[in-house]
């Protein structure tokens, strides 16, 4: 799988899908789960209420993820998983990585030739973002996936320098 990096504001992205670093009520919140129910309207909400309602009535666990549409997005669906919150243990690192892992899983269930990710849980959740941007890469690399392109959206300096340097240090 090809790993891209760019700055951007990921609801602007064309890739056959999105994620969204949401949460396990999958009912909408702030940082990019703001922006991503802002610009996709109210189809995203809709189909995640109907999640809900029918396969995960107790929510989304952290570390998997579940597809919906994308509603007026420029992307054809959004993948939302709920990442954790940040402690120093190494259980949680697993779950982040579950993250990334079980996106690529349903994202070669929907045959989605490109995916674009937020960095997941490095906002309100408070991963350290050179951590979160090394599991990203990492997971990312050592996954088998029929995805060929997976785009890494850095939405400051931070997550873009991080995303380069955990890519550089793979790379050799
Ligand atoms: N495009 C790309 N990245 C963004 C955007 C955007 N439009 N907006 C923020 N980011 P966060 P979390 C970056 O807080 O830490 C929500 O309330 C941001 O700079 O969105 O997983 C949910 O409902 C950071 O690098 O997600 C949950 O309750 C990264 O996206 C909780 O926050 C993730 O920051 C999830 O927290």
């Amino acid at each position: 799988m090809d790993i891209q990096v760019v700055r951007a504001d990921i609801t602007t992205v064309a890739a056959d899908a999105i994620v969204n670093a949401a949460n396990p009520s999958l009912l909408g919140g702030g940082g990019v789960d703001g922006a991503i129910h802002r610009a996709g309207g109210p189809a995203v909400l809709e189909a995640c209420r109907e999640l809900r309602a029918t396969s995960l009535p107790d929510g989304l666990p952290r570390g998997q993820a579940v597809a919906t549409t994308a509603g007026r997005l420029p992307a054809r669906w959004v993948i939302h998983t709920a990442g954790p919150v940040f402690s120093r243990t190494q259980d949680r690192a697993q779950v982040l990585a579950d993250c990334y892992r079980n996106c690529l899983a349903v994202a070669d269930e929907l045959g989605a030739a490109s995916v674009a990710f937020p960095t997941i849980s490095a906002g309100v959740y408070g991963w350290p973002t050179a951590d979160a941007t090394r599991i990203a890469v990492d997971t990312l690399a050592e996954t088998p996936t029929r995805v060929g392109t997976a785009i890494l959206v850095a939405f400051g300096d931070e997550a873009y320098e991080g995303y380069l340097r955990a890519l550089a240090e793979r790379r050799g």
